[in-house]
């Protein structure tokens, strides 16, 4: 974890700021350290990060819309160079904050103030709450950290005043799964993959909810996130339980492959995994050009490089329990050969 002179610096970076920009990974995790450090200084403008896996150079261009005087980067693994670039150039101070492993090169890091949690890894959330330490922002911290199958030492407190949504002492997998907490950070995960209006419309909502129940409860607010949940719910649990019936219970991997409009490969894979944790899980979201793979496993992050070792264009990496990859539509046949190797 950070040290409190490191945290004590995040916090006066972001209050010197008048105008701050955040760019936020696109999941639970990366929505609620943005949305816990804007409450807590209520200035600043935030936009989900969609590349992958870095913060790439199109992204120079919300920079220029935006004209901040600070940027803050947020659960995302990766920074490019170009984009780190840019911003030197505009003399924009950058303030990187994550968990993840990363193979950005030292003079690109060295651009920015960089605050990483790693090897521990606690989420960016929790590392955002530990900053500020405002109890009205627990509850969202709480699901930032389950998002990310973290079980945080404020969780207690929580679940003190909820029983009902956070059963005290449960572990951080069964909460995901089988808490009501876990089924707002899948509402939110959800509501993050709906048009750029509806994101911003729950996003500005989320800046003045008080408590679980303002999500929770269906209102003229919450409408749109309650209608995109129960539709991407009913493709999510079809998804899981198709690839549950093409699951050789022998088999030491469970691989599955879907499409659509809509990829969800994370929260499938988790589901899978959490329902069976001996087995390797590989979801693969099949795109025109590109497939979005998702790796849970105990050896995740080591299978993950050996499944992409040979394949030059993939990336991948993540957690040592659950990883991320892309591999370019043309060597998918090379991947699914790896698979049959480390069989
Ligand atoms: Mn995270």
């Amino acid at each position: 974890m950070l040290t409190q002179e490191q945290l004590n610096q995040i916090r006066e970076n972001l209050e010197a700021s008048q105008n701050p920009l955040f760019f936020f990974d696109n999941d639970v995790d990366g929505l609620m350290s943005f949305l816990i450090l804007r409450r807590a200084i209520g200035r600043g403008k935030g936009v989900a990060i969609k590349s992958f896996p870095d913060l790439k150079e199109q992204y120079v261009r919300k920079v220029e819309e935006l004209n901040p005087d600070a940027i803050f980067i947020l659960d995302k693994a990766e920074l490019s160079k170009e984009f780190a670039d840019a911003i030197e150039q505009k003399g924009i101070p950058m303030t990187w904050i994550d968990h993840h492993e990363t193979k950005t090169p030292k003079e690109i890091i060295e651009k920015t103030s960089y605050f990483n949690s790693h090897p521990s890894s606690e989420p960016t959330t929790y590392i955002a709450q530990k900053i500020f330490n405002r109890q009205q922002d627990l509850w969202l911290a709480v699901i930032g950290c389950i998002g990310d199958v973290y079980m945080p030492d404020f969780a207690e407190k929580f679940s003190e005043e909820y029983p009902e949504l956070l059963p005290k002492g449960i572990e951080p997998f069964d909460a995901l799964h089988s808490s009501e907490i876990g089924k707002m950070v899948r509402m939110l995960n959800f509501g993050l993959m709906d048009t750029i209006t509806n994101v911003v419309t729950l996003i500005k909502y989320l800046f003045k909810a008080n408590s679980p129940a303002d999500l929770l409860e269906e209102n003229q607010y919450t409408k749109q996130l309650h209608k995109r949940y129960s539709q991407l719910n009913e493709f999510y649990t079809k998804q899981v339980a198709k690839a549950e019936s093409k699951f050789y219970p022998e088999s030491p991997v469970l691989f599955y492959t879907y499409s659509g409009n809509t990829s969800m490969s994370a929260e499938i894979s988790n589901k899978l995994y959490h329902k069976h944790k001996d087995k390797l899980i590989i979801v693969a979201f099949i795109r025109p050009e590109k497939v979005n793979v998702s790796i849970r496993g105990e050896k995740a992050l080591e299978t993950t490089k050996k499944l992409i070792a040979n394949i030059e264009d993939a990336t991948g990496g993540g957690h040592v329990e659950a990883t991320g990859a892309m591999i370019p539509i043309d060597d998918f046949e090379t991947f699914k050969e790896n698979i049959k190797q480390i069989l």
